[in-house]
């Protein structure tokens, strides 16, 4: 019998999709916090709304990279420039981008980089993300701040979903046949991380949106 000592390194929680509990350790949290900071300076954080009700969203978003995802009552949508500024998105934050790297197993760095920012009542009800082109890549996500209570289900929106806890400095990635599952936030643990001095959650969530040439 072996004795494993430390934590594994990854966890397979169902076919394409992979956890890795504390992949960023804390300096890297920090790390990846400054440069969250300096997108936000550029591309403040907006209020996506609900197509056709101009609903908000209690979750607020920016993007780095080509292209962001927006939302509004005209739909959901990638776009090359902030909905309030105007502005092209900044690059994306270079330690998120080592992640896709080492995390993705796809040979093209990705379109897109949301950031999403939760303030402690903020979730997000179970969906699918298909505004893409391109599912043969996956979805790169990491936690920052807060514990979130994540839950994931299947293809339809029916099937049975299970709970994960989603920890400052997680990331999970989804491909394969987990690409297309639904998925959302139930809630945040609040005062469970000490990174976000007034509390709250970044998630980052890494994308290829459009098919490669
Ligand atoms: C499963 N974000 O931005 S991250 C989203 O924590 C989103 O902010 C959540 O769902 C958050 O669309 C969940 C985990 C995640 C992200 C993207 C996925 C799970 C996914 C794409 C496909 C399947
Ligand atoms: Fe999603």
């Amino acid at each position: 019998m072996s004795h494993p000592t430390s934590l594994p390194a990854s966890l397979t929680l169902a076919p394409g999709l992979v956890y890795h509990p504390g992949y960023l350790g804390r300096t890297a949290q920090e790390a990846l916090l400054d440069e969250v900071r300096a997108v936000t300076r550029q591309a403040p954080l907006f209020t996506p709304r609900m197509p056709r009700t101009g609903k908000p969203f209690s979750v607020r978003m920016t993007n780095g990279g080509p292209l962001g995802w927006v939302s509004d009552v005209q739909g959901y949508r990638y776009q090359a420039d902030h909905p309030d500024t105007a502005e092209p998105w900044p690059a994306i934050p270079p330690v998120a981008l080592e992640a896709w790297n080492a995390l993705s197993g796809y040979a093209l760095p990705p379109d897109a980089c949301l950031i999403n920012f939760y303030e402690p009542s903020a979730r997000m009800g179970l969906h699918q993300d298909k505004d893409e082109e391109e599912f043969d890549a996956p979805v790169v996500s990491l936690s920052l701040g807060d514990t979130a209570l994540f839950r994931y289900g299947g293809l339809d929106r029916r099937d049975p979903t299970r709970s994960v806890r989603l920890r400052s400095g997680d990331a999970i990635v989804f491909g394969g046949p987990a690409r297309l599952i639904h998925h959302g936030i139930d809630r945040l643990m609040a005062g469970s991380s000490d990174l976000l001095p007034q509390g709250g959650r970044l998630n980052l969530t890494l994308r290829k949106v459009k098919k490669p040439v």
